[in-house]
């Protein structure tokens, strides 16, 4: 379904809120909204694959509607291991469990709806964090990713993808300039655009890659590589040794 969530002119803008009007429209939203989301989301199974192992459990923390869990169960499906799937938006989960009622996968996928803060991650050789982190109130993205560390196995995975910004003033205008420019081609008004702007103030904290590496180091990961980056938007990959 297309998203026309912010077409109309609004009296006065809402907070965003992954409600049911966002849950009906959301592959669609995030699609026109994320340069390279589809690259990310078929890159969770690849970059999985090297990870899983056999008996383990893969974490999908923020997984919305399960586009990263179907990647991964489709790709990794040679293993005995499950998949948990985690997410605070009760529209979100109970239409994930609709939408995999119609999927054959052949590894389990338990999902839960919970906040992640809550989530018991353990026995893990991965877990993929997509577009989710950032929003987690600032204040609390240590815990959460210390978290993730302590529940991975040595030699476990985390891939982490968000929204970013730059130092440099010049640099967040170039590529905020260019993300403006994909969404209207991809068929947005500047109504649409300004209005979910609007909605997401406040909501979605984004940072800059420096913080996010920081914050891998300072949370145990031995290891931290940016693999992938389209315009303001990228994709860690930290590794605990
Ligand atoms: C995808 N990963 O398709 N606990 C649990 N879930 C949360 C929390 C929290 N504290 N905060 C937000 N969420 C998906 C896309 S969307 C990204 C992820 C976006 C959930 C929220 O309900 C929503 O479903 C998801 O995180 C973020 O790759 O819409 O930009």
């Amino acid at each position: 379904m297309k998203d026309r969530v912010y077409s109309e002119k609004m009296d006065s803008v809402e907070r965003f809120r992954f409600n049911a009007s966002v849950v009906d429209v959301f592959p669609d939203m995030i699609n026109r909204s994320v340069p390279g989301y589809e690259t990310m989301i078929g890159f969770s199974g690849i970059i999985a694959d090297r990870y899983i192992q056999p008996q383990t459990n893969c974490y999908d923390l923020g997984c919305s509607l399960g586009a990263s869990s179907f990647a991964i169960a489709n790709h990794v499906n040679h293993f005995d291991y499950s998949i948990i799937a985690v997410d605070n938006s009760p529209e979100m989960t109970e239409r994930f469990a609709k939408i995999k009622q119609r999927q054959i996968t052949t590894v389990p996928i338990d999902i839960r709806c919970m906040d992640v803060m809550d989530t018991d991650i353990n026995n893990a050789s991965f877990a993929v964090m997509n577009f989710t982190l950032q929003f987690i109130a600032p204040e609390l993205r240590d815990e959460i990713i210390k978290k993730i560390y302590a529940g991975l196995n040595p030699g476990g995975a985390l891939m982490l993808s968000e929204k970013i910004i730059f130092d440099s003033e010049k640099e967040q205008s170039f590529i905020e300039q260019n993300h403006y420019a994909f969404k209207k081609s991809n068929g947005y008004s500047e109504l649409e655009i300004s209005q979910k702007r609007t909605a997401l103030e406040n909501v979605l904290i984004a940072e800059t890659i420096s913080e996010h590496i920081g914050r891998f180091q300072r949370c145990g990961f031995a290891e931290a590589y940016k693999w992938y980056q389209c315009l303001n938007f990228v994709s860690f990959v930290a590794v605990k040794k």
